[in-house]
């Protein structure tokens, strides 16, 4: 072992703080198993840190038992991770653009990044020049569930900067929809309905906004409201909003088709930090779902901007909508799987607020106190963010403030017994955790990833601009060990962990799959079968329509000719059926790049530029000849 690496250790046990030499050492351990000072280390962890650090351990060649699936923030794309390894396997671009796939550079990706959008937005976007919003902030993915459990065929999730939500779908890891959700503004939390399934995804605003936002009124918050939103998941549409009191923060549902549940840190309506956190008490507003599909088929509704939107505000005393006092500013809102509790996170309290969900139905109609749901308030430590579950009756709980989990026993909370089974330090100031399916019926005790939003000292350091640190901790009976420090780029908020047995995605595209069938549409009637293909080019005008196929490691068409300030639309087809054989599409100069995978069919629209020649070629390395798979496109000046 080097100096180097021994000063390292010694500073780092003493920034550890209380955890315990076993987790840190066994943090390091893991660190250095990776480099090749496996036996060093182990020796200074002792055995245990070391074991652990062996149980979470992939080697080279070993695949994860668990995929990860994780927000990026403002980074706006979905990622794939391995777990227990943290091994990044894939992005999938969703709000944002993509230089590697083309998503929003590519005439299919456009589309699902336009189709959804409103009128309104549209307009903005084009006063600035723009087709679609450059950004998103992605904080939330969900699989889809069928009874309780995840079933494998999408992935949802929210963008908070431009009020969308998109669906990835499973078997091929792309996005296929995109919808940005009307009168709401700001979507924050988002869970998907876990019983019967997901018929249902759930989407909270943040933000309030003027009822209606027009310009007609502007910084007069008593006529602002907050809308809640159940989207029609396999449609993708809007089935119905409920306009709510004070704002919503996060959501989840429950375990019986029943109810669904938001935090709420702004009862206050309060438009700054003074007023936003002035009363003692915010709430959880929780939504009757049946009593809501009842009230919009009775027609008790407002249609704005196209939606069906309940009034479920206080005092409206119907049985949409029933509002629980909760401590200042709560934050995280988590289910557990015991079907029973539901979460709500302390954030300002040092506590969780334990509601039994048995005692809702008493509320909604028999007139009970909404405070009688509350059954539990354990103290647990200072800036309670979320929670989540091991399926065996225990809870973790982030603490941002203190920078650790506090592992904590519901039913001896609920009893008014100390609940607390341990802590553990994190680094630094956790948000999001996860566990095995922790948000399902098939929630279990292996790992726990703390998402911590500081990394600090854990890594060399790159300037300013500091990586996330995600760690994963080995949980042993009421123990947790740490085994791994992960850095991410901006900025994961929470995971979702899912056995691999569940997510089955293809190798190959189906030729007949509907992400490019407006493209085949266009090729029918070019008079071009996308599957008996022909390479051609078709002019129309000043519009130029390039179909090739590519097989490793040829372009069928190896040059064509346009002119100056022509629209060129090269549509490329790959027809390689082997595993892992992707191939790309650049044209050179143009800004213009795209994956086109084995058996899938891809297309850009672009206006030629200046006279000249110009390369375009494969950015996939697909063969030995990889460098030779290219091709010219000779631009011809105007006649003039
Ligand atoms: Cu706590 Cu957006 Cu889920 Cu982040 S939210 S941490
Ligand atoms: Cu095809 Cu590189
Ligand atoms: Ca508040």
């Amino acid at each position: 072992m080097s100096e180097h690496q021994s000063s390292g250790f010694s500073r780092r046990a003493l920034l550890g703080a209380t955890a315990g030499g076993a987790a840190i050492a066994g943090g390091l351990g893991g660190r250095l198993a990776l480099t090749g000072g496996a036996i060093g280390a182990a020796s200074l962890a002792g055995t245990t840190a070391a074991t652990a650090a062996e149980a979470a351990n992939v080697a080279p060649g070993q695949l994860d038992e668990y995929y990860g699936f994780w927000s990026s923030g403002q980074t706006g794309e979905m990622r794939i991770l391995g777990v227990p390894s943290m091994r990044e396997l894939m992005r999938v671009p969703v709000f944002n653009t993509c230089s590697a796939t083309g998503w929003g550079i590519t005439n299919e990706s456009k589309k699902i990044l336009t189709e959804g959008l409103t009128e309104k937005t549209k307009k903005h976007l084009a006063a600035n020049g723009l087709e679609f919003p450059r950004n998103g902030d992605l904080h939330h993915v969900h699989m889809s569930f069928t009874e309780g459990r995840y079933d494998g065929r999408f992935l949802f999730m929210n963008d908070k900067a431009n009020t969308r939500v998109a669906r990835v779908r499973c078997d091929v890891m792309k996005c296929d929809k995109i919808i940005e959700i009307p009168n709401a503004k700001g979507i924050h939390g988002l869970r998907p309905q876990k019983w019967p399934r997901t018929n249902y995804v759930f989407a909270n605003g943040e933000d309030e906004v003027p009822m209606v936002n027009d310009g007609k009124i502007l910084d007069d918050p008593s006529q602002y409201v907050n809308f809640y939103t159940a989207i029609n998941a396999d449609e993708m549409t809007v089935a119905w909003q409920v306009m709510v009191t004070g704002n919503l923060d996060n959501t989840d549902a429950d375990y019986d088709g029943k109810y669904a549940f938001s935090t709420s840190y702004n009862s206050e309506m309060g438009m700054n930090l003074a007023d936003m956190t002035a009363s003692e008490m915010d709430h959880v507003v929780v939504f009757n779902l049946a009593e809501i599909e009842k009230g919009i088929e009775a027609g008790d509704f407002v249609e704005l901007n196209g939606v069906k939107v309940i009034d479920g505000r206080k005092g409206q005393n119907k049985n949409y909508t029933r509002y629980i006092p909760i401590a200042n500013n709560p934050h995280g809102c988590n289910m557990a799987p015991d079907k029973i509790h539901l979460c709500i996170n302390g954030k300002l309290s040092p506590t969780v607020s334990l509601i039994d969900v048995r005692k809702l139905d008493d509320v909604f109609y028999n007139g009970a106190d909404p405070r009688s749901v509350v059954v539990a308030e354990p103290e647990l430590g200072l800036g309670p963010l979320h929670t989540c579950f091991d399926g065996q009756g225990r809870a973790y709980t982030t603490l941002f403030l203190d920078s650790q989990v506090v592992v904590w026993d519901i039913e001896k909370a609920v009893k008014g017994e100390d609940p607390i089974i341990t802590k553990a330090d994190v680094h630094y100031q956790p948000g999001h955790n996860s566990t095995a399916e922790g948000e399902t019926l098939d929630a279990s005790p292996k790992f726990y990833i703390s998402m911590n939003k500081f990394s600090k000292d854990r890594f060399l350091n790159v300037g300013p601009l500091k990586p996330e640190n995600e760690q994963v901790f080995l949980i042993e009976g009421d123990k947790l060990t740490l085994v791994h420090d992960g850095p991410t780029f901006a900025e994961p908020h929470d995971s979702i962990i899912v056995h691999a047995s569940k997510v089955n995605p293809l190798n190959v595209w189906n030729r007949q799959d509907p992400m490019w069938a407006e493209t085949r549409k266009r090729a029918e009637a070019d008079g071009v079968d996308l599957d008996d293909y022909q390479d051609t080019v078709i002019r129309d005008g000043n519009k130029v329509r390039v179909y090739m196929s590519s097989q490793a490691p040829q372009f069928a068409i190896e040059s064509f000719t346009v002119m100056e300030g022509d629209e060129v639309t090269v549509t490329v087809t790959n027809l390689d059926d082997i595993d892992d054989l992707t191939h790309g599409f650049t044209m050179g100069n143009h800004g213009v790049a795209m994956e086109i995978g084995p058996q899938a069919t891809s297309s850009v629209t672009f206006i030629a530029g200046q006279p000249g020649g110009y390369w375009y070629y494969c950015q996939w390395f697909c063969h030995a000849l990889h460098m030779e798979m290219r091709g010219r496109m000779f631009v011809e000046p105007k006649a003039t």
